[in-house]
C-alpha cells in the first residue's frame, strides 16, 4: 500500500523576494500545479493516502485560486484519503472557506486537532492496514501531548506531527518535537513537518522520522532536489523514497574566477560550472564567485548577473573573491597607487588593520584612483 508524506507547500507565498510580480505569481502558479501533480501523481500509482504534515498554505489569506484548486484535487480523488494537519501557517481559514462554498468538506478529507486523532487505512487488495496518529502542537498542549500518546504495538504506525525537531523540550517551546519523548512508543514512521529541507533518520530501534521538505524551493535558502515521500507500507513495515518533483531546482554554486580578468571572462567561468552543476534553464542558481583575483580584474556583478539572466530562470551573483595582491609589484611603484598600497601594508605590519582590512583597502583602493570604481 503506498502512502505520499508531503509538507510546507506553502501555497500563496509572497516570493517578493527576488522576483518582480509577474514571476512571482507564475511561481505561486507552480506550487499549485506541483500539487495537483503530485495528487496525479498519486492516482495513476494506486497511492491510498496522502499525509499533509503542516503548512499546506503560507498565509491566513488564502487565494480562491490556491484554495479551489486543492478542494478539487481532493474532492475529484475519492479513492485518495487525505490527512491535513494544519501547520503554524494554516489557521483554519481553508476549511471555513471551503464549509462557505461547497458546504461541506470532502468525505476523503481527514483533519487533526490539538489532542491524537487516529485513522485507520487499510488496502483492499493486500489486506495491509496502518493507523495514522497525528495532533497539532501549540502552546498550552506540547508539554504534556506526548503523555497521551497510546499506540498498539502490533499495528503499523504512522504519527504526524508539525514542529522543530529537538532532543528534549526545553521550558517555554511550543511547536518542537522533543525525539527522545517519542522513542520507543511504537512508532513505524514519524511524519514531520516545518523543516523545509528533506531529512530522514533513525528514530529508535523500530522506526524512522522524516521531514518531507518543501516540495518546490522558493528562495536560495531552499536549494537542491525537493518533492515528496512515498511510503511502501507492507507486513515487513514502511520503506521510504524520496521522489524529487519540483518544477524548477534552486542551486548554490561557488565559482571559481581566479583566472578572470574580465567580467565576460568570469560569464565564461561561471557557464562552464553551472553546466557541470547540472543546473538547466528551467532553474534558480545564486553564484558565489570565488577565488583570488587579480587587482586589474574588474568582475561587475551585476552585469554577469544580467547576462546569465537570459540563460536560467533567476539569477543573483554575489562577489566572494578576495584580491590577490603582490606586494613585490608595488615596491618600486612611485605612482600615488605605489605610495598607497605601501601605506596600507605598513599600517597592517603595525598592527592598526588586520590582513583582511588591509586587503580590501589595497583591493578598493586601487581601483578607485584607477578611476574605475566609483566611490559608494
Ligand atoms: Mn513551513
Amino acid at each position: 500500500m503506498l502512502i505520499i508524506h508531503t509538507a510546507d507547500v506553502h501555497l500563496d507565498s509572497k516570493l517578493n523576494r527576488y522576483f518582480d510580480s509577474t514571476k512571482a505569481a507564475e511561481r505561486r502558479n507552480e506550487i499549485i500545479r506541483n500539487f495537483q501533480r503530485m495528487v496525479e501523481y498519486g492516482a495513476e500509482k494506486g497511492v491510498r493516502g496522502i499525509i499533509i504534515a503542516g503548512d499546506l498554505f503560507d498565509v491566513r489569506n488564502i487565494s480562491a485560486m490556491a484554495r479551489d484548486a486543492v478542494y478539487s484535487s481532493i474532492n475529484n480523488n475519492s479513492d485518495i484519503e487525505f490527512y491535513y494537519l494544519a501547520g503554524n501557517h494554516d489557521a483554519d481559514a481553508f476549511i471555513r472557506q471551503i464549509t462557505d462554498k461547497y458546504g461541506d468538506i470532502p468525505e476523503n478529507l481527514h483533519l487533526f486537532s490539538d489532542t491524537w486523532t487516529s485513522y485507520e487505512l487499510a488496502c483492499p487488495q493486500t489486506g495491509v492496514s496502518v493507523v495514522i496518529t497525528g495532533a497539532e502542537l501549540n502552546e498550552r498542549n506540547n508539554k504534556k501531548l506526548v503523555d497521551s500518546l497510546l499506540l498498539d504495538r502490533n499495528r503499523i504506525n504512522i504519527v504526524t506531527l508539525h514542529g522543530q525537531e529537538v532532543e528534549t523540550a526545553g521550558k517555554k517551546d511550543a511547536e518542537v518535537i522533543p525525539l527522545r519523548e517519542y522513542r520507543d512508543r511504537g512508532i513505524d514512521y514519524l511524519a514531520l513537518g516545518h523543516i523545509h529541507e528533506p531529512k530522514y533518520e533513525k528514530l529508535d530501534a523500530r522506526g524512522y522520522y522524516s521531514y518531507a521538505g518543501c516540495p518546490e524551493g522558493r528562495g536560495f535558502d531552499e536549494v537542491g532536489p525537493r518533492g515528496f515521500n512515498l511510503l511502501d507500507v507492507s507486513e515487513k513495515g514502511i520503506e521510504r523514497t524520496f521522489v524529487p518533483f519540483a518544477s524548477r531546482i534552486i542551486y548554490d554554486v561557488s565559482v571559481d574566477v581566479s583566472e578572470a580578468v574580465t567580467s565576460d571572462d568570469a560569464i565564461k567561468l561561471i557557464r562552464d560550472a553551472l553546466m557541470d552543476a547540472g543546473v538547466t534553464d528551467r532553474d534558480m542558481v545564486k553564484v558565489r564567485l570565488a577565488g583570488n583575483i587579480s587587482l586589474d580584474a574588474l568582475l561587475d556583478t551585476g552585469f554577469i548577473a544580467g547576462s546569465l539572466m537570459d540563460d536560467y530562470y533567476f539569477v543573483k551573483v554575489v562577489d566572494e573573491t578576495k584580491p590577490f595582491i603582490d606586494y613585490e609589484e608595488f615596491a618600486a611603484d612611485k605612482s600615488l597607487k605605489g605610495e598607497y598600497v605601501r601605506l596600507v601594508k605598513a599600517m597592517s605590519e603595525a598592527g592598526e588593520i588586520d590582513a583582511d582590512e588591509a586587503e580590501e583597502c589595497i583591493a578598493m583602493g586601487v581601483r578607485i584612483l584607477m578611476g574605475e570604481e566609483k566611490l559608494v
